[in-house]
């Protein structure tokens, strides 16, 4: 009796699993690729994960440095040495130019494990 019952059940499940699977692929699936245009930044930093990556940029005193956030709805900022000050925000990018050669520590407000550095050359 509860026989041809059965296979009803394992189609509704096999229905759900694909759907779910097929979301989260396609949320996970999107990239940013435009990031360095001539006379642009001349490093990215992408913040995900609770984390910046890479973690350690060299650049040369005058260049710049761009930030992109990648870890929505996680808010987060970029604050520290040489005026470092990114507004808290899930979205969008942060793009700092560094005039003089130094290391740069900085850090995210929020996420005490969240810490980088720029090393920037003479
Ligand atoms: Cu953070």
């Amino acid at each position: 009796v509860t026989s041809h019952r059965l296979p009803t059940w394992a189609a509704v499940i096999v229905l759900v699993a694909t759907a779910a699977c097929g979301s989260k692929s396609a949320s996970t699936g999107g990239r940013a690729t435009a990031t360095t245009a001539a006379g642009g930044p001349a490093a990215t930093v992408t913040i995900k994960n609770i984390a910046f990556n890479p973690t350690t940029v060299t650049i040369e005193a005058g260049q710049s440095v761009i930030w992109r956030w990648q870890d929505s709805p996680t808010q987060h900022d970029v604050v520290g040495d040489g005026g470092l000050k990114s507004p808290l925000q899930s979205d969008g990018s942060y793009q700092h130019r560094f005039a003089s050669a130094g290391t740069y520590h900085y850090h995210c407000t929020i996420h005490p494990t969240m810490k980088g550095v720029i090393e920037v050359t003479s």
